[in-house]
């Protein structure tokens, strides 16, 4: 794989007043970056080098899976939540989906808060399709964890780590959920990837 992270795919000030370019430059240059840099490293003369991203995650256990997750749920992350967004999923497959699972948008929005608030620690919200059970689910992962697998298919993700939250709401992750979810979730990018399950 190529070490370098893929630019932001908006401005660091774009996401305000919601997400403070403060809390985007933090979060992209330190975290995001320290998880590639550490990967890099931890790869230096190891042969997984010359794998996808994927792979490696799928193939590494300890602080390589967990560098290299790292680096998939952040870049996963900055096309979940988008500048200026709609606050709704337009008619279409997924709108469909969700009102069949959920009942309503409102409803599913209710449930991502409900679980990403009482996510314990670090972690990770999402919105997945099984496609086993040709469902939507929410669920939250701890840590580096993610829900990437044959059978599920994630969405979108919601990062809970404090460090997406504390210099703009300090220990309110509420407030910070609030705002991600009628501001900034990017449901064009939710409905692309739900376009790609295949059938
Ligand atoms: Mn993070």
């Amino acid at each position: 794989m190529d070490f370098t992270l893929e630019p932001l795919p908006f401005a660091e000030d774009a996401l305000e007043p919601h997400i403070s370019q403060r809390t985007v430059e933090f979060h992209y240059h330190k975290h995001h970056k320290g998880y590639m840099t550490k990967l890099d490293k931890a790869l230096e003369n190891d042969e997984r080098r010359a794998m996808s991203l994927e792979q490696i995650m799928r193939t590494s256990q300890g602080g390589i899976f967990n560098n290299a997750a790292q680096v998939w749920n952040h870049s996963f992350y900055w096309q979940s939540i988008a500048p200026s967004s709609s606050t709704e999923p337009s008619a279409g497959a997924l709108r469909d989906q969700i009102e069949r699972d959920f009942g309503s948008v409102a409803a599913l929005k209710k449930e991502l808060h409900t679980v990403a608030a009482g996510a314990f620690g670090s972690g990770w919200a999402w919105l997945v399709f099984d496609r086993d059970k040709k469902c939507l689910q929410v669920i939250s992962t701890s840590d580096a964890e993610n829900p990437l697998s044959d059978t599920c298919l994630p969405l979108l993700t919601i990062d809970v780590w404090e460090h997406a939250y504390y210099l703009d709401y300090q220990n309110d992750r509420g407030a910070y959920l609030d705002a991600v979810l009628d501001k900034l979730i990017n449901w064009e990018f939710a409905e692309a990837n739900f376009g790609s399950q295949g059938s």
